[in-house]
């Protein structure tokens, strides 16, 4: 890779939005002219190198996020460009762990969509500095101040304009720097790689001076210098273009400001500005705090520096299985510099891996590399046992970098192979796709043998499914999809148990009393221990935590997993001789059962939280349609022609609503959805489910 690039002008960041805002378009236009790539690729043609993916070119969705570098003023930018579908935010949540700063795409029309507010969120969480870019201005009905608008009420964020978009009769023509106070015009013929510069004219004179004053405004207060000028009267200001970008920067990386910027990717502009943003308002490695992992027994926290003197620590955040390389493994790495060839340390497996090729990666193509340092993004193929979330290290010097996290998933369907010779290969790809994708399972149904895998909804299992047929060549049947239940408790209850074996030479004796309750949103596993360290010594109460948490997994209404419990371990007994590890944790999980089974369970359902835009003319009947569904209307808007609703539906009412809704609104309505929260299912429906699941 090339080291030469200073660290303070690396730029490792994501590209985020809602579905269709144009991140991929967005990025297409920044590999063209930062020359990274000579021929512009469009989502609509099939022909963008991001979305690499058979399945993303066919569909023209991004599915999976994919990497890649270039250049701009000798800066030295990595993007990930990820989905924007629900279905697929493990890829985002990964994405966002490893970088440094974000650009959130808004689409020009739709504003702040549901699906922004929640990446817009997500990176609020891993503490990543944004920019927000408004995309298609071109579009009928664009509306950057309205956009702008809904940023501040929505993600309760501090917008700064930083450009306007000019129009001449309804014609987005070109982009108001509102820092340099010029009008900036594209050239069509070449693409907008072509630009130039003009004096503001006449009739935009006056709303750049209240914009370019209230950037001012915004961002004084970040420069100290700036501020001093700017409390001076009109006349005697001496603010320079520097000063500005100094205080933006800084607010940006302060996370207290989001600047905003806007173009039209499809239509070529506004891209070459963007570009000048992600050098000067994002972050290096080097801008954040150092990075913190803990040591390998959890026990002390570890700080490391981002520089290439530091020992070595990089983070696994993707996987993917190709035909002919095996096991590609992404990583970005914290500290220090790592050769092809060396051993290094994986500290979940604590074992040595060897590094035999080390990659750049350009979406799906890749270039091999002799050394890799601080701040890069890379592949490595030649590890033989790893996982999304593993720290890998130099060997003298471990360390465990925080891991991401993963939603659970909601939906299921069964899977069967079709011939005997698909249930072997069956078995191996679903290993695969697993290992690449941390919010896909596979359970084996106890009763049925019958193989369930589980994902984050429907478009996530059918894509999976696809690939299996496609790319492993697995011929299997897919059943309906079903919704992923879950039990809970509902009333508190004490519960004791003796547990004695035994069996000629040494027995078995553990005692315990125990009290569950259930915790609040039905969420979570508490486990807390009154117990004197007399009535059960301590070198036991680990085992005993284990057997509680491994009654979580199947329920006593219809095996289902618990979820929501908090265990208390009040009293105990045992025996010198008897008592042992094995004992106490068999005990534990039958006195935890047989309390949960008395504490009056409940199976809960997974709700999803739906966004529908509604054209005038058909709301009546789209609310009838949610009630219908068991629905609630939590939030209901109005903006020109168009009505926006926001309702809790449960999952499993949702089964074929996209084909439902395009008839209920002669395909003029669209919708969003994304999970919300579980909750209890109401009595007669769990009691057919009940019969259902125990009668199959
Ligand atoms: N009019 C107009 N259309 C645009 C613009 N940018 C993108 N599009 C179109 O919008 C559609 C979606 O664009 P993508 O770039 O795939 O959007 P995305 O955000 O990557 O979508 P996902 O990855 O699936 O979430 C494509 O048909 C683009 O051609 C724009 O500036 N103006
Ligand atoms: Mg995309």
């Amino acid at each position: 890779m090339s080291h030469e690039v200073p660290l303070k002008d690396y730029r490792n960041i994501g590209i985020m939005a809602h579905i269709d805002a144009g991140k991929t378009t967005t990025t297409e236009r920044i590999l063209y002219y930062t020359g990274k790539t000579h021929r512009m690729g469009e989502v609509h043609e099939g022909t963008t190198q991001m979305d690499w993916m058979e399945q993303e070119q066919e569909r023209g969705i991004t599915i999976t996020s994919a990497a890649t570098t270039c250049y701009w003023k000798n800066y030295r930018i990595t993007i990930i460009d990820t989905p924007g579908h629900v279905d697929f935010t493990a890829e985002v949540e990964r994405s966002l762990r490893v970088l440094d700063g974000a650009i959130a795409v808004f689409c020009g029309v739709g504003g702040v969509e549901p699906q922004s507010e929640t990446v817009w969120h997500q990176a609020e969480r891993y503490r990543i500095p944004r920019i927000a870019f408004v995309n298609k201005m071109d579009r009928v009905g664009a509306d950057f101040f309205y956009v702008v608008r809904s940023m501040k009420e929505k993600l309760h964020t501090k917008p700064v304009a930083m450009n306007l978009p000019i129009y001449e009769k309804e014609e987005f023509i070109g982009i108001l720097d509102l820092i340099r106070g010029k009008a900036i015009y594209y050239r069509d013929e070449t693409l907008g790689t072509e630009f130039y510069e003009e004096e503001i004219s006449e009739n935009y004179k006056k709303i750049y001076d209240q914009y370019s004053n209230e950037l001012l405004e915004s961002v004084a207060e970040y420069d100290d210098e700036l501020l001093e000028e700017y409390i001076k009267p009109d006349k005697e200001r001496k603010i320079s273009a520097e000063m500005i970008k100094r205080a933006v920067r800084k607010g940006t990386l302060d996370s207290e400001i989001a600047p905003v910027f806007c173009g039209a990717a499809f239509k070529n502009k506004g891209i070459q500005l963007l570009l000048d943003a992600i050098v000067d308002y994002l972050p290096s490695p080097i801008d954040l705090p150092p990075y913190e992992g803990i040591s390998v027994d959890g026990k002390k926290k570890i700080k490391r520096k981002p520089e290439n003197s530091e020992p070595f620590s990089a983070l696994v955040f993707k996987i993917i299985t190709e035909t002919y390389f095996g096991q590609l493994a992404f990583l970005r790495c914290y500290s220090g510099c790592v050769k092809k060839g060396t051993s290094v340390l994986n500290t979940r497996t604590n074992k040595s891996e060897r590094i035999s090729r080390l990659l750049e990666m350009h979406a799906n193509k890749r270039e091999d590399q002799e050394k890799i340092c601080t701040g890069d993004i890379f592949a490595v193929i030649g590890f033989k046992d790893i996982q999304t979330g593993d720290t890998i290290c130099d060997r003298s010097k471990p360390i465990v970098l925080e891991p991401m996290w993963f939603p659970e998933p909601v939906l299921s369907v069964a899977i069967e192979p079709k011939s005997t010779s698909d249930q072997d290969k069956l078995a191996v790809s679903l290993k695969k796709l697993m290992q690449e994708d941390p919010t896909f399972k596979l359970h084996v149904d106890k009763d049925t043998g019958q193989s369930i895998i589980s994902g984050m909804g429907e478009l996530h299992l059918e894509i999976l499914t696809e690939r299996l047929l496609r790319e492993f060549k697995v011929n299997a049947n897919i059943g309906k999809p079903q919704v992923a239940y879950k039990e809970t408790i509902t009333t508190s209850v004490t519960g004791s148990k003796e547990f004695i074996k035994q069996t000629g030479g040494r027995g078995m004796y553990a005692k315990l009393e125990i009290e569950v309750e259930p915790l609040k949103g039905h969420k979570g596993f508490e486990f807390e221990s009154k117990i004197l360290s007399g009535a059960v010594p301590k070198e036991f109460w680990s085992s005993i935590e284990r057997g509680a948490r491994e009654a979580m997994e199947a329920g006593p209404i219809a095996g289902y997993p618990i979820d929501g419990v908090k265990v208390t371990l009040l009293d105990g007994g045992w025996h010198e001789v008897d008592s042992s590890d094995l004992a106490f944790n068999i005990c534990a999980n039958m006195v935890v059962k047989e309390t949960i089974g008395k504490a009056e369970p409940v199976l809960l359902e997974p709700l999803e939280k739906i966004n529908v835009v509604v054209p005038d003319g058909y709301l009546g009947e789209i609310i009838n349609d949610i009630n219908s569904r068991r629905g609630k209307v939590k939030k209901m808007e109005a903006r020109k022609n168009l009505h926006f609703l926001e309702a809790v539906v449960p999952l499993s009412e949702l089964f074929g609503y996209t084909t439902d809704l395009r008839s209920l609104s002669q395909g003029r309505a669209n919708h969003t959805m994304q999970f919300y929260a579980y909750d209890v299912l109401p009595k007669q429906l769990s009691e057919e489910i009940i019969a259902r699941v125990m009668g199959r």
